[in-house]
């Protein structure tokens, strides 16, 4: 049996009557004066409601999780930058903090995520990450504002949220965690890399890291299979979007059964050795299938990128991703929503670029400008070895905008740098076979990654409570078991070990 330190509280917890904690929410108001911090707005929400966000990303959030205090405040970071973010402080308090993360480019509290942190009685903090909504137009000129996406707002995030913490239940925080996805894996490595005192446990999800060089893949995805310039003139590159779905069939008809079992998921997709060649048009056969030409676009969608010295800048799209829906974002004819936004405002400073003639050329030059230190591509986590942190990152083999095989390369540096040939001790790894981009597509996706999952809550199926348990129980996590639709569940392994089916089902081995 798994201990279950996570739904226990931990020392220095709080279990007050609302009474007491209305009072002594609505007093925050006056009471708090913190760093550089103005508070807006405090309300106690004694019962299940929804209730209403500022900025552009949202406007209305559900709360499950009352009864809570609800602090909303703003953080100046610079003469010329500010957070804006939430604190939700559940009356019943099990001494935790949990920072979140973003997503994109956003911008955007996660409301989501601040329930579902203060429905597991988590003191739970989110940030807009320096700025309002999703458009990378705000970072024009204002490299604070970039800063504060690259690195600060969840420092800034952690050092109030504790202070915050402090000031509302008279205690400190016995440990704390953070959570996200995306953007927020990269924001969680970050913050172990730079600050590695915030936090005692990161859950880092589908990590956007080394991301200037991920930006660039993107793009260059993007310029592989080209766009319908017009309706009746098309690139002879471009695959329309009825021809992805012969694409995928002819991977899984080459690589579903390397696994053992032919159930539509890949397993390990780093071993699909994909031919389009196979579904080249021939003279007889002359629809459902690629020409020429579009068979060059697969192939260099699905091989590595590397830049003039031959060196690797980005892994390859993973076979299999392609069936994902959101796949249209890289291969639907536009250049990358993302990517597009970052070349304009943070690098080329040229709100009308195209990213049209961008090239393998461009790459030192993007390199060399990297906005705020975003690369957050280093592996070096000593530090945050050392105090004792323990970090979980898992990504989607499915993932369509961020190849999974970057989180072993991941893995591998720090491996490296640390001189550690395993990293067991402190950073663990789950790769989950079918997911897409965070959550979501097939087989056994849900494993407490974020909030609405319906994941089972307890530390075997929820990498959040499971990081709970390694932090104050001093049990990691082995594997991590997933569920997927119509019950299906899957035993996550954790790299560098392979999911291996026994003949009855997936185990994990060496
Ligand atoms: C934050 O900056 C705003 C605008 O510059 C200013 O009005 C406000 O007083 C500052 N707040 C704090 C706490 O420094
Ligand atoms: C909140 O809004 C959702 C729809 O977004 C609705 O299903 C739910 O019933 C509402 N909850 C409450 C408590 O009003
Ligand atoms: C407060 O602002 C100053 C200058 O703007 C900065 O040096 C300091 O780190 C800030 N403190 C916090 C907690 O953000
Ligand atoms: C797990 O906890 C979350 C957060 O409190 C809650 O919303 C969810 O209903 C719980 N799930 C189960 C299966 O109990
Ligand atoms: C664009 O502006 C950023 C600051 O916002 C700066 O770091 C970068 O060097 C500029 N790019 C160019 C090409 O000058
Ligand atoms: C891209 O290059 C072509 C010629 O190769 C040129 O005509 C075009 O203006 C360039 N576009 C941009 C946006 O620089
Ligand atoms: C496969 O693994 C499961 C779970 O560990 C085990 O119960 C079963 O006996 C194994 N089957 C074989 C054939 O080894
Ligand atoms: C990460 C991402 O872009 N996800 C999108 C996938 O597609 C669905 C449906 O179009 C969107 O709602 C998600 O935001
Ligand atoms: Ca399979």
């Amino acid at each position: 049996m798994r201990s279950l330190t996570a739904l226990t509280l931990v020392s220095g917890a709080i279990q007050a009557s609302a009474v007491d904690q209305q009072a002594k929410c609505l007093g925050l108001q006056k009471s708090l004066h913190l760093e550089n911090t103005t508070i807006l707005n405090v309300a106690y929400i004694a019962a299940p409601t929804n209730v209403s966000t500022p900025g552009s990303c949202q406007s209305t959030a559900v709360v499950t999780a009352a009864p809570l205090c609800r602090v909303q405040f703003v953080i100046n970071t610079t003469a010329t930058s500010a957070v804006h973010a939430e604190a939700w402080l559940p009356d019943t308090w099990f001494g935790r903090m949990l920072g979140l993360g973003n997503g994109g480019l956003g911008g955007c509290i996660d409301y989501s995520n601040l329930d579902y942190g203060a429905g597991l009685h988590f003191a739970a903090i989110s940030s807009d990450n320096g700025h309002d909504g999703n458009s990378g137009s705000v970072f024009l000129h204002h490299p604070e504002v970039i800063n504060d996406f690259a690195f600060r707002a969840v420092h800034v995030e952690a050092v109030i949220g504790k202070q915050m913490i402090l000031a509302y239940y008279g205690k400190p925080a016995a440990k704390s965690y953070y959570l996200g996805c995306s953007t927020g894996g990269r924001q969680g490595t970050q913050a172990a890399l730079k600050f590695p005192d915030d936090f005692d446990g990161i859950v880092a999800g589908s990590p956007a890291t080394d991301f200037n060089h991920l930006s660039l893949w993107q793009a260059f995805m993007s310029h592989f299979v080209g766009a319908p310039t017009s309706p009746s003139a098309p690139s002879p590159k471009f695959l329309p979007a009825s021809l992805w779905p012969v694409v995928s069939a002819e991977i899984l008809r080459q690589c579903d059964g390397l696994d053992g079992v032919v159930d539509g998921i890949i397993t390990e997709p780093d071993e699909c050795l994909f031919r389009p060649e196979a579904i080249q048009c021939t003279a007889g056969s002359t629809t459902n299938c690629l020409t020429p030409i579009q068979v060059e676009s697969v192939k260099n969608v699905f091989t590595p990128l590397f830049g003039i010295d031959g060196q690797l800048v980005y892994p390859r799209y993973s076979p299999g991703a392609e069936a994902d829906p959101n796949m249209s974002q890289l291969f639907g004819g536009e250049v990358f929503s993302i990517t597009l936004d970052w070349g304009r405002f943070t690098i080329l400073n040229d709100s009308t670029a195209t990213l049209a003639n961008l090239s393998i050329q461009d790459v030192p030059f993007w390199d060399s400008i990297n906005p705020g230190g975003i690369a957050t591509f280093n592996g070096d986590l000593s530090a945050f070895l050392n105090r004792g942190g323990k970090f979980l990152t898992y990504h989607g083999r499915r993932d369509p905008i961020i190849s999974s095989t970057n989180s072993k390369r991941v893995y591998d540096l720090i491996s490296h740098t640390l001189s550690l040939p395993t990293l067991d001790s402190f950073y663990r790894l789950f790769l989950i076979p079918g997911m897409g981009h965070c959550s979501g597509g097939i087989g056994a996706p849900s494993f407490g990654q974020s909030g609405g999952l319906n994941a089972v809550n307890d530390s075997a199926h929820n990498i959040l409570l499971a990081m709970v348990d390694w932090v104050e129980g001093g049990v990691a996590p082995e594997t991590i078991i997933g569920s997927g639709t119509g019950g299906a569940t899957r035993t996550h392994c954790r790299y560098p070990m392979r999911s291996v089916f026994n003949g009855t089902v997936f185990v994990c081995q060496d």
